[in-house]
């Protein structure tokens, strides 16, 4: 069954708390990022663990692999499972993120290629086939590639194989899930049930959606 991955992005925490709670026995892992850390400050991963689902930091880590490295320690000593960090800074500063994560147990996943439309404008022309090959050789666990553009998707998951693809754009963004989900092993949903009046139903029907992986 491919994973129905909640992004967590409201900006406080009440919501975030009844949002998570509503959501979380139709759902297989949480994300959060930047508008509700910023908000609400890295603490918050600690009370979303109570849920007991993986929690993953999209932080997008772009730095260089000293910067990159100590971010990712922040981030599993506060309680995520995963991380998510670019590749085209390149692949030793992809592997500062590999390395923190695995030795925490943990996953990491390299953007390949972004789902709105402003992703087609640089990560196309060969690099996000690219970064997908820096996964590879980095041990990294997967890659974020678009819900949007099934085609791409579907050319990224030949040069990965068996690694994992998490897959945003579902939902608000446009994504269809029943083009991707069978290419994907994790749909990511945001608005489409953080900003319904019934997130728990939301989640649900998301859920039903998803299908299988082929
Ligand atoms: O569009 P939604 O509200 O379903 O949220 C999608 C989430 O996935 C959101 O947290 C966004 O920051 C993240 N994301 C993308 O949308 C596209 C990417 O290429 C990578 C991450």
């Amino acid at each position: 069954m491919t994973d129905l991955i909640l992004a967590l992005d409201p900006t406080t925490r009440t919501d975030a708390m009844r949002i998570a709670s509503a959501a979380a026995p139709h759902i297989d892992a949480i994300k959060i990022g930047y508008p509700l850390i910023l908000a609400e400050g890295l603490g918050i991963a600690k009370e979303l663990k109570a849920f007991g689902l993986p929690l993953i930091a999209d932080f997008k880590v772009a730095d260089i692999p000293n910067t990159n490295q100590l971010i990712a320690q922040q981030v599993f000593e506060a309680g995520f499972s995963g991380i998510i960090c670019h590749g085209f800074p390149g692949s030793d500063s992809v592997k500062a993120c590999v390395n923190v994560a695995h030795d925490n147990g943990g996953e990491c996943y390299v953007v390949a290629e972004m789902s709105h439309p402003g992703g087609a404008e640089f990560f196309q022309s060969g690099t996000a086939e690219r970064i997908a090959r820096v996964v590879i050789e980095t041990g990294a666990d997967g890659i974020i590639a678009p819900a949007t553009r099934p085609e791409r998707t579907r050319i990224l998951r030949e040069i990965i194989g068996t690694r994992k693809i998490l897959s945003p754009g579902v939902g608000a963004q446009g994504g269809d899930p029943d083009a991707i989900a069978g290419l994907v092993d994790g749909i990511i949903v945001g608005r489409a049930i953080y900003e319904s009046n019934d997130p728990g139903a939301a989640a649900a029907r998301y859920a039903s959606l998803r299908g299988k992986r082929t």
